[in-house]
């Protein structure tokens, strides 16, 4: 191993397991924001992506398989693969114990959910330390190591403990807390500690950089703060480590050519046939509470209340795509979301007309920018939300520039998009009810100068931009230092041969 690689550390790869007709395994795409935002990053980059496939050790897939499975999936995308494997009870303590019923609620300033049970912090821990070990083993002091995400806080401060030297650097995908609700957290010393490990730390937002340099200078004695600018030095008795905002984008050129594509034509095409001249809402939501479902259908039931000539006229598709489904609270929250549209289609439909379209599934990646391209609006609530992913894809995806997007204040999204989009507050039911109302009445010129806006700080601000920038700041590299994947050509293809990897050379596109 000559060069520096790129190392991606996440809680799970980008591929997920699962079993054909015949109970053959086999791996598929996965989804999700950090999977959909990383991918084209680390394609044909010859990198290696670290993290754990979603299976259980109980759940009986043999490593030989395993290891098949992911260095054919490898081939394919231009990188390895590495797995960690865990216990039912390692999985379920530390990603839906501690990740998810602590960090996750907590982070997104929604302390009343969190159940802060004490056996998760040691699995959290130990989980932390299997990640290091296997760290270890695929990797070397020149590598370079990008670690991601809440469920990941103390990888370095275990790579430390293990006696083991690299280069890090962590990102946050979720919002981090202001000072008096991080101090709830009972091990928010050693979480703090453990984040101060690294050498570079990135947030989403400034918001959530200074909320971190608060915490970082009132609970850690002697730290100082140094420098201005989007990188601040942050200096300990022990250590220097650089904080800093990294808006993750997305790859707007994919999602702007899906959109102009032929499959995606034919499909809003046919989405369009059966909603004829009605005005369309679009969600597209991961089944959680912290996106704001519940109170998006209920901002919908007033827009329709208070304003009776949208009725017959606007319906909403909500597409809700499962998530944690295993926890009991999504469960509910799931039934409470069935609840809301049966009462609300069940109060306003007509002939003809039904206010809410409900579609609980994954949809394709074509069916997904097909909805995108044909809904006038898209409506997207959170409560509070690192960024949003499909805040950005609605932009890059809406070529017409026909499109209106309504975003909640509390996404990290609204930073950058403010000058664009309709900003609303999702508790505020009437106040989004009047902006929905507001955004169909508002006259062409305006939407196409909105949209333009929006699309070409999308583009500006892409995924490459925000790699380079975090990679930059952390390693004084871009992308394109980084070698290129030689990848063989698989026997099965022909001649087993080595050929390089080019990506097309990245295009702006006119907006
Ligand atoms: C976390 C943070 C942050 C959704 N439905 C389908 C589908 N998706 C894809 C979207 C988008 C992604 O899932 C969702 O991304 P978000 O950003 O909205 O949300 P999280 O999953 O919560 O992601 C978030 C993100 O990390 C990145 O840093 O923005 O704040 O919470 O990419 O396209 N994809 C397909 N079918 C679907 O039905 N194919």
């Amino acid at each position: 191993m000559d060069a520096q690689r790129l190392v991606v550390v996440s809680n799970r790869l980008p591929v997920v397991l699962g079993k054909g007709k015949l109970g053959k395994w086999n791996v598929r795409p996965g989804s999700g924001g950090l999977v959909t935002a990383l991918a084209p990053v680390l394609r044909d980059r010859g990198g290696v992506w670290i993290g754990w496939l979603g299976v259980t050790k109980e759940e009986g897939m043999k490593s030989s398989t395993l290891n098949r499975l992911l260095s054919d999936g490898g081939f394919e995308i231009g990188y390895t693969l590495r797995p960690v494997e865990l216990s039912a009870e390692e999985a379920s303590r530390y990603y839906e114990g501690f990740s998810n019923e602590i960090l996750w609620p907590l982070f997104h300033d929604l302390s009343s959910r969190c159940n802060f049970d004490p056996a998760g912090w040691k699995t959290y821990q130990d989980v932390n330390r299997i990640f290091a070990e296997k760290i270890i083993e695929f990797t070397d002091e020149k590598d370079y190591l990008w670690i991601h995400d809440y469920h990941l806080i103390l990888v370095a401060d275990q790579l430390k403990r293990l006696g083991a030297t690299r280069k890090t650097a962590f990102f946050l995908h979720i919002p981090f807390p202001p000072l008096d609700i991080f101090l709830k957290l009972p091990w928010r010393f050693q979480i703090l500690e453990g984040l101060l490990e690294y050498d570079l730390i990135g947030f989403q937002t400034t918001r959530d950089a200074f909320n971190f340099l608060r915490c970082a200078r009132m609970l850690k004695e002697g730290t100082r703060v140094l420098g201005r600018g989007q990188v601040r030095r942050v200096v300990t008795p022990e250590r220097e480590v650089r904080v800093g905002a990294f808006p993750i984008g997305i790859d707007f050129r994919e999602f702007s050519e899906l959109a102009s594509g032929k499959e995606v034509f034919e499909l809003s095409r046919l989405i369009r046939s059966h909603f004829p001249d009605h005005k369309l809402i679009l969600g597209v939501d991961r089944l959680d509470y912290t996106k704001g479902i519940p109170e998006k259908i209920l901002a919908f039931a007033e827009a329709l209340e208070r304003y009776p000539e949208l009725q017959g006229q606007v319906s909403l598709i909500q597409v809700v795509v499962p998530s944690r489904t295993v926890v009991p609270e999504y469960q509910v929250l799931k039934e409470e979301i069935e609840r809301l549209v049966g009462e609300i289609n069940g109060r306003f439909s007509q002939v003809g007309w039904t206010p809410v379209h409900y579609v609980y599934r994954h949809l394709s990646r074509i069916q997904l920018v097909a909805y995108y391209r044909t809904c006038r609006m898209a409506l997207v609530t959170p409560l509070k939300d690192g960024m949003n992913l499909v805040a950005k894809e609605y932009c890059a995806s809406s070529i017409s520039k026909n499109n209106i997007l309504l975003l909640s204040e509390f996404a990290g999204a609204a930073a950058q998009l403010q000058r664009g989009a309709i900003l609303i507050n999702p508790s505020d039911r009437e106040g989004v009810a009047d902006a929905i109302y507001r955004a169909f009445s508002m006259d062409q010129v305006e939407i196409r100068e909105r949209m333009q806006r929006l699309r070409k700080i999308v583009r500006q601000q892409d995924i490459f931009h925000w790699v380079n920038t975090f990679l930059e700041a952390g390693a004084s590299k871009r992308l394109e230092d980084f070698p290129l994947a030689e990848m063989f050509v698989p026997r099965s293809h022909g001649s087993s041969k080595t050929v390089f990897n080019a990506r097309a050379k990245h295009l702006p596109e006119a907006v």
